[in-house]
């Protein structure tokens, strides 16, 4: 056999390897609902924010693919061009630094990171950015191992309600999700969400809302979001916070304006006025500095 024919049947089985890989990649690619959406565990009009966060997400994975199909295909043609030849003796020609190499191997990766350094940075921008006077303010106040939500009516504390959480008890079984905690909010108005914790560090994440944030003891976050699709969420704490973190589930339901007032109507009715802030901390601030002042 001459080397010319080897070279003809090691083309023939390259071919029909790099034809599969290809038909393979642009089956993966064809469009579902799903991988339009980066297989990210939302919809682009779920809040005012996903659509967004799904487009950083897609585009970041279609211009790594295309840098990645590049270097593959750089690496596997040197392999192939500079394989050893039959007959071949001794070391191939050895060559030191190509400068001008170094440079673009460099700069290319570095301003690549600052490309997408910048998209992140504009998308967190816009997630984090606070609004003034939104529609609606709840304060949500996390705990071991459930949450409570306060509904403040502006500065009248009597005229804010709140609901009591309690932990899921899972025991391996299907469990009712309706007695989980359920945070209404109106569809297409903004929200407010201050996000406290009453004693060790929790974390508030809707995986719909493509968002998450800790809740700290003693520091207030805020999470801004318009959710414009009605529908129950899940919620869950998303940092390990003790013994039973994994019961520690909540509901989102966003609903119309009129279902929404009559969710705070329901718990006035029962009674459930004012707010539940902190003096049902572990620690409450207030309570400190009382004993601080003795
Ligand atoms: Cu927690």
């Amino acid at each position: 056999m001459s080397s010319q024919d080897r070279t003809g049947s090691r083309r023939a089985r390259v071919i029909p390897i790099a034809g599969m890989a290809i038909v393979g990649a642009l089956a993966l690619s064809g469009c579902t609902a799903e991988n339009k959406n980066g297989w990210l565990p939302s919809e682009r009009d779920t809040t005012n924010h996903t659509a967004g966060i799904i487009d950083l997400w897609v585009n970041t994975w279609i211009t790594v693919l295309i840098v990645g199909l590049i270097t593959w295909a750089l690496i596997i043609w040197c392999i192939i061009a500079y394989r050893r030849r039959k007959g071949a003796t001794g070391y191939p020609k050895q060559t030191s630094y190509n400068l001008p190499l170094e440079i673009f191997y460099t700069l290319i990766p570095l301003f690549m990171v600052l490309v997408f350094f910048h998209f992140t940075n504009v998308e967190q921008e816009s997630i984090n950015a606070r609004n003034d006077n939104p529609d609606v303010t709840i304060d949500v106040r996390a705990k071991q191992w459930s949450f409570d939500f306060n509904y403040l009516a502006g500065n009248d504390v009597k005229e804010s309600v709140y609901s009591v959480g309690v932990q899921a008890e899972l025991d391996g079984k299907p469990f009712d999700k309706s007695t989980l905690p359920t945070l209404y909010l109106p569809v297409n108005r903004s929200v407010e969400l201050q996000l406290n914790s009453r004693e060790v560090i929790h974390s508030f994440w809707v995986p719909a809302f493509l968002d998450k944030k800790d809740m700290l003891p003693g520091k207030t976050n805020y999470m801004t979001l318009t959710p414009t699709a009605l529908g129950t969420y899940d919620g869950k704490c998303a940092e390990l916070c003790g013994e039973y973190h994994s019961e520690m589930l909540f509901n989102v339901k966003v609903v119309t304006q009129a279902e929404f007032d009559a969710h705070l109507a329901s718990l006035k009715a029962k009674g459930q006025t004012g707010e539940l802030t902190e003096k049902y901390d572990r620690n409450p601030t207030a309570a400190i500095a009382d004993h601080q002042k003795k």
